[in-house]
């Protein structure tokens, strides 16, 4: 039974899609329109109860949350394409602790900035400039620690890529592109070549050339 993915217009769908290029598992897609309410609709519903995407099938099985999603496909398929937690046990909590981090301090600044700049216009919502200051300066003090940790090290875990790197890719690329804020990234040298090079894998490409969204 070939892996469902709902919603791979958006970005935290992505992450489930990266992820199951990365390991090689074959999957298709359902498109789900947003903006016209479909994650509201009851047979939607019954699929994901907090009106959002993504959702994975997987035969019987039905799962959302992003980044339990992707944790489930690397931990299922481990033995199977790019190892993406992590080869010791402490591997593995470094990265769990940098995909807390992306969780928790990366993700809410940039999500405020991606949803009143990029979507804003969409849904009619006009940004108030103070806010979308507050949430700048936020993620430019997240990123000025990731600045620190990847000077001492390749990617966020260590020298290894992980789900930790994978899980900033469909956000951070809002920064770089109409959004016109890329000097986040390429003002700080290490964080600039960690995009250039998490950025640059063929899983992320391949999800940018099929799935293009708002970028
Ligand atoms: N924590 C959820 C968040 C997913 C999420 O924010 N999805 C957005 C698209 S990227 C969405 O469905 N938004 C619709 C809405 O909130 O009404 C996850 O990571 O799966």
């Amino acid at each position: 039974m070939v892996v469902k993915v709902y919603g791979p217009d958006y970005p935290s769908p992505k992450r489930a899609l990266v992820c199951l290029i990365e390991k090689g598992v074959e999957f298709e897609t359902v498109g789900v329109d947003l903006f016209k309410g479909e994650h509201k609709a009851p047979e939607y519903l019954k699929l994901q109860p907090f009106r959002s995407v993504p959702v994975v099938q997987d035969g019987d099985y039905t799962l959302f949350e992003s980044r339990a999603i992707i944790r489930y496909y690397a931990e299922k398929y481990k033995e199977q394409g790019t190892e993406l937690l992590g080869k010791t046990i402490e591997e593995r909590g470094l990265v769990e602790q940098w995909l807390e981090v992306e969780a928790h301090n990366f993700h809410p600044p940039i999500y405020d900035l991606v949803l009143k700049i990029v979507y804003g216009p969409f849904i009619g919502l006009t940004p108030d400039p103070k806010q979308l200051k507050e949430s700048e300066d936020k993620l430019c003090q997240v990123l000025d620690i990731y600045e620190e940790r990847l000077s001492k090290s390749k990617y966020l875990a260590g020298d290894f890529f992980s789900l930790a790197d994978l899980s900033h890719l469909p956000f951070t690329q809002y920064l770089m592109g109409k959004m016109g804020k890329e000097y986040l990234i390429r003002d700080r040298k290490h964080v600039s070549g960690w995009w250039d090079d998490i950025s640059s894998r063929p899983s992320w490409k391949k999800v940018l050339e099929l799935w293009p969204g708002l970028y």
